[in-house]
């Protein structure tokens, strides 16, 4: 499909290079960059750097042996997170034994497709191998065992991953600690401990705190504000702050999502919107796509209109291949595109954001 406003680049495009030729100057790298560039339209990642933010969808690891899908995916998208791939379960199944097939598998896929990569995760409550979880620890033995952890992960993928989630959802809805094995055995200092041993094995990576349901104001992202701004003062080594943005129609649209994001920029950390999706209850119609398209479109302006705002990645990009169905029975259609991979409305809502005029 030629758009007009395609067609009318094409035409500039080729009126400068004839023009070029008349007066005889040497512009031909500049013109052959421009012809390139007619061959396909601009991606969103294309978009999102022309902001100098980056646009980013997750992809677990069976899901690169659906061509169709990762193709497109390396084509679409200037990032890439491993949904399962690092994560403590995979990287460390036994006490001292690392295996990182998995991760390399997506840094590999992503090399190959001129990707970058988010790590995701050093330490969280969910997905935990069981020797660790069945184990009774002193905290003095934990923490030498989070503390090998991270310096291990993070060694392996020093310069290969440009950012890492170093502790994923460690609050409550209220605000308060979660009373995950790290807090019940360590207490909060394991938080500042594990950014500081990140630090130590990648100076350069940026390292982020990652939670959902923080992206619009309340207790919990009040929490984030409070630790995020002791941490600076304790000059730990901290980031950016990971906004998940797990969205659901039915719960309506973040509170003052652009001021929230504001005021985490304002600390000195960047944001990233990490795995951001929009369920609905199925089946979907008309209307609930048009608000979804409205919601990804928002999502998009409210991170762009945030300088620290670094990029926007989407946890799998159609509903193809989605954590939600099996995990929220009745609902999904989550994603900007459907199961055939083709645009939802949501996709055009995120183009228009990223074009608008001003954005
Ligand atoms: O739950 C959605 C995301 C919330 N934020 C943190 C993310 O790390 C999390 O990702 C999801 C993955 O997308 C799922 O793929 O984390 C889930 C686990 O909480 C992942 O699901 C699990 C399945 O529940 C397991 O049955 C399966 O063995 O993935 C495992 C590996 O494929």
């Amino acid at each position: 499909m030629r758009t007009p406003a395609r067609r009318s680049r094409r035409t500039a495009a080729v009126l400068a290079a004839s023009t070029a030729l008349l007066l005889g100057l040497a512009v031909a790298p500049a013109a052959d960059a421009a012809s390139r560039h007619q061959h396909r339209a601009a991606t969103l990642d294309d978009l999102a750097r022309q902001h100098g933010r980056y646009f980013g969808a997750a992809v677990d690891n069976p899901e690169l042996s659906d061509t169709a899908y990762a193709d497109l995916l390396g084509k679409e998208f200037g990032a890439t997170t491993p949904g399962n791939g690092m994560k403590w379960y995979a990287t460390e199944p036994q006490r001292g034994v690392f295996d990182f097939t998995a991760g390399d598998e997506i840094v590999n896929y992503a090399k190959d497709k001129g990707l970058k990569v988010r790590g995701h995760t050093l330490l969280w409550h969910s997905q935990l191998p069981s020797w660790l979880t069945s184990g009774t620890w002193t905290a003095d033995e934990l923490r030498s065992i989070l503390k090998n952890h991270i310096t291990n992960v993070v060694t392996h993928y020093k310069g290969k991953v440009f950012a890492w989630d170093v502790a994923n959802e460690i609050m409550n809805e209220d605000g308060t600690y979660r009373e995950n094995i790290f807090y019940k055995t360590i207490g909060p200092s394991y938080i500042a401990d594990a950014l500081r041993w990140a630090h130590a094995a990648d100076p350069k990576v940026k390292l982020y705190l990652n939670d959902y349901n923080v992206e619009g104001t309340g207790a919990k992202s009040d929490a984030y504000y409070t630790l995020i701004k002791q941490l600076k003062a304790d000059h730990v080594p901290i980031d950016g702050f990971g906004m998940q943005a797990h969205l659901a129609l039915q719960y309506g649209f973040p509170y003052q999502m652009q001021q929230n994001i504001q005021r985490f920029a304002d600390l000195g950390v960047d944001v990233a919107i990490t795995e951001l999706d929009i369920r609905m209850s199925l089946p979907s119609d008309a209307t609930k796509l048009a608000q979804q398209a409205d919601w990804y479109g928002q999502v998009t302006s409210d991170c762009l209109a945030v300088r620290r705002c670094v990029g926007i990645t989407l946890w799998g990009y159609s509903d193809r291949h989605s954590w939600i169905p099996s995990v929220f029975p009745g609902e999904g259609a989550a994603l900007p595109w459907d199961e055939n991979l083709a645009h939802k409305p949501a996709y055009d809502a995120i183009r228009n954001a990223l074009t608008a005029v001003g954005s």
